[in-house]
């Protein structure tokens, strides 16, 4: 068995990475280890920088984002019993989407199946070789070896192609506190993300649809879900966003729920002879910054560009750039979601210096236009250059 690109992993990056390379007549194959049900009902991401739904676009698969996806302007910082609008698009230029990951991978499945594209799913990838190369997976219970050219590694933050690249240097921060996110069938109580920072923890409140909600709350990273029945989750989320001018939040039967830890992790270098690391394999950002998704998106995005080059004109140029193209726009993402998390989340440890410090940043991000414009661009994400 042999084709040009084996990727493994088929979440977000592993499958728009095959799709692009689709369209510039490089071959692949996607080695999946869930199956298709399972990857295309993970709740996960769901705020999409213009960047992102730059590249769905216009390789053809934004037909059902430009539909249903729910185009933002701003969103909203709430502390201190009031909300604080910061107009993304007036100081930035640019607009972000609300599109569910688990409506992408849905869009790139069909449309690799609809291209004769070869995905396969419950076929688990067991070795990597990244010099040979080769990729040796299970599937029906048979071990099977597929040779490539090259390697992509999109197998997510607990894979196996993150361990097949010797010598790495890896720099992370463990955040004692996790996410409890819920999906709830009931009408979002705003038009625009909420970010609210509280005595009791951050609050999140964003949205899938017009008639479904997705909220998060800061728990302990130790918390069971057991012990958040839906009473419990419904009267913590009202506490946290509550303003003195008496806004309500509405309630609904919780659909999907789970914890998360929120943890910043970066694999340096992206990659090892003919294998290439992309999206969660090679970094993980705490979700407050919405980057997550999008950073898997630009890597693929550069990857399949330094492909396309070396298979059109035979310059290993860009694949030589690429863990140095992609690292620093995930640094600056990093950082980005770092600051957005510490800005916004009550340290356990902190101490009332640290709050009132945490008060002080976040009434300068709401009332100087230079603060905010430096969160909204970052937010709404920086132009990619290769
Ligand atoms: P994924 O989505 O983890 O996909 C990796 C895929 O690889 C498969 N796999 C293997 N396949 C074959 N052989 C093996 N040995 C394999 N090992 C693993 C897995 O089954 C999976 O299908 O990584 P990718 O494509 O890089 O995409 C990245 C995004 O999924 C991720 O950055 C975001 O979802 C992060 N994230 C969030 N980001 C946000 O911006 N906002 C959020 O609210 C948000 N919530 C989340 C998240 C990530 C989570 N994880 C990883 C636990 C919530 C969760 C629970
Ligand atoms: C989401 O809608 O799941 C979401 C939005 C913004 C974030 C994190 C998650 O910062």
């Amino acid at each position: 068995m042999r084709t040009q690109v084996a990727i493994v992993g088929g979440g977000p990056a592993g499958l728009l990475l095959s799709h692009l390379l689709h369209r510039q007549g490089i071959a692949s194959v996607v080695l999946e280890s869930r199956d298709r049900a399972y990857v295309e009902q993970r709740q996960r991401a769901g705020m999409l920088e213009q960047g992102t739904t730059d590249v769905l676009r216009e390789s053809g698969v934004g037909e059902r984002l430009d539909r249903e996806g729910l185009v933002h302007h701003g969103l909203e910082l709430r502390f201190g019993g009031a909300g604080h609008r910061i107009a993304l698009t007036e100081l930035t230029g640019r607009t972000v989407t609300v599109y569910a990951q688990t409506e992408i991978v849905k869009d790139l499945v069909a449309r690799r199946l609809a291209d004769g594209g070869d995905v396969r799913f419950e076929a688990q990838v067991v070795e990597i070789d990244p010099a040979t190369p080769t990729v040796t997976f299970r599937q029906n219970g048979r071990l099977h070896t597929l040779e490539c050219d090259y390697i992509a590694g999109c197998d997510g933050f607990h894979g196996v192609s993150r361990p097949a690249v010797p010598e790495l240097r890896t720099f992370s921060r463990e955040y004692p506190f996790a996410w409890l996110g819920i999906l709830a069938d009931v009408p979002p109580s705003t038009d625009e993300l909420i970010y609210a920072s509280h005595d009791r923890g951050f609050a999140l409140h964003s949205l899938r649809s017009p008639k479904v909600s997705r909220l998060y709350l800061q728990v302990d990273p130790q918390a069971e879900i057991a012990a958040w029945p839906d009473e419990r989750i419904w009267s913590e989320l009202a506490t946290r966003f509550a303003t003195d001018d008496g806004w309500e939040l509405r309630e609904g039967p919780i659909t999907d729920r789970s914890i998360t830890p929120m943890r910043s992790f970066v694999a340096e270098p992206m990659r090892h002879d003919r294998l290439f690391l992309a999206g969660d394999a090679a970094h993980i950002v705490p979700p407050t910054g919405a980057k997550g998704l999008n950073l898997a998106v630009s890597d693929v995005t550069l990857l399949a560009r330094a492909f396309t080059e070396r298979y059109a004109e035979g310059s290993e140029a860009l694949l030589d750039g690429y863990s140095a193209s992609c690292l620093r726009r995930v640094w600056r993402a990093e950082h980005f979601s770092y600051w957005m998390t510490t800005l916004l989340h009550t340290d356990p440890h902190g101490d009332d210096f640290a709050r009132r410090l945490q008060r002080s940043h976040l009434d300068y991000v709401v009332s100087s236009t230079a603060a905010a414009t430096s969160l909204a661009e970052n937010y709404a994400g920086l132009p990619l250059t290769p």
